[in-house]
């Protein structure tokens, strides 16, 4: 029997070792109810009585020996996955991070700040208002009555027979002149919308900046000291401006304006299509109609007012030959300003 319990703790011991012991398989196969050590402790009976105590001393010390080293391969083997484990989910945290991608303004809203800075910089201050709006305020406080033809030349979104999205911002400054007495000098930038099929010039949505000045002696040569310095800050301090005549309702007189071609300095070149000139904005002198229509007393007050799209500016200072590109969002694009 000696010889058995000793050949049982070398088997176990041996198997405790190996690589790959399955732990709870060798508990099973010598301390289980049916396990080897068990089997020898059963035919123990037929043992003398000096021999019986010293074999199950024996057998109880094959069993702690066995379990002891079961325990201790369980925590080596415990701390071996732990540290496997350790090691496959280490985290270097010098490595570089993702960077977000960043975005940035939009090349519209970079030329409308632009142009408000240089406003701001003249003492203008930014007046903004409502996108939809009564028909009076769009149309009829501006000297365009019912049945203008100006009215057919501005397609217009109509919600209800007096209420409209606005086709220009005029109206912002109908409103301020409303509520505010002179002097006066507001710019509006802001969207507005026409009823206009999409292309490379149109779009059914765009955005305006106009401005108006009203006070005492306010002449014409305060708008051409204004649109002229305005032109030399946003186009190079080399550009010089040309007012032809033109026709607004809402002024009189009126003018359209050009500046100088900043690609040429005026020789003529692709990008004003050898004019030398390229057509920037409309402007003139409220008309006396308009301040009225405001309780502002023409014979009192004057006031020019003038009016840019700045999808126009935007395009010819970026060379963009397609308004489309402004809104559709490719990153491709966007990306270059
Ligand atoms: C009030 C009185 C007068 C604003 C003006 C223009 C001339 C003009 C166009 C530029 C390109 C519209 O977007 S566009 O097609 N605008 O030519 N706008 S004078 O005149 C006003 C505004 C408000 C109370």
């Amino acid at each position: 029997m000696r010889e058995m319990l000793a050949k049982i703790k070398q088997d176990a011991m041996a198997k405790i070792l190996a690589d790959g012991a399955d732990l709870d398989q060798i508990r099973i196969q010598y301390l289980g109810k049916k396990g080897e050590l068990t089997a020898v402790l059963r035919g123990m009976g037929a043992l003398s009585a000096e021999e019986r105590p010293l074999i199950g001393q024996l057998a109880n010390e094959v069993r702690a020996t066995i379990e002891e080293a079961i325990k201790q391969r369980a925590s080596a083997k415990a701390a071996e996955e732990l540290d496997k484990k350790l090691a496959a989910e280490r985290i270097d945290v010098t490595m570089p991070g993702a960077a977000p991608r960043m975005g940035h303004t939009h090349p519209l809203t970079l030329v409308q700040h632009d142009m408000e800075d240089i406003f701001l910089g003249m003492g203008f201050t930014i007046a903004e208002g409502p996108e939809v709006e009564y028909d009076y305020y769009n149309f009829q406080a501006l000297n365009i009555p019912e049945n203008h033809p100006a009215r057919d030349t501005q397609d217009t979104f109509y919600i209800t027979e007096k209420v409209l999205l606005r086709s220009q911002t005029s109206p912002v400054q109908v409103h301020v002149m409303e509520s505010q007495r002179p002097p006066i000098r507001i710019i509006s930038p802001g969207r507005v919308y026409r009823s206009d099929a999409v292309d490379a010039t149109h779009s059914p949505l765009f955005h305006q900046l106009e401005g108006l000045v009203v006070d005492k002696g306010i002449t014409m040569a305060d708008l051409k000291g204004v649109l002229a310095a305005f032109a030399k800050t946003c186009f190079g301090p080399e550009t010089r401006i040309r007012f032809r005549p033109h026709h607004f309702p809402f002024t009189e007189p009126s003018a359209e304006v050009d500046v100088s071609c900043f690609a040429c300095g005026g020789k003529g070149c692709r990008l004003c299509k050898g004019e030398g000139w390229i057509e920037i904005l409309g402007a003139g002198m409220v008309h006396p109609n308009v301040l009225r229509n405001c309780n502002i007393d023409p014979e009192e007050y004057s006031g020019f007012a003038f009016g840019f799209g700045i999808e126009r500016i935007a395009m010819l200072k970026y060379h963009i030959d397609d308004m489309r590109l402004l809104y559709e969002n490719d990153v491709r694009f966007l990306s270059q300003f």
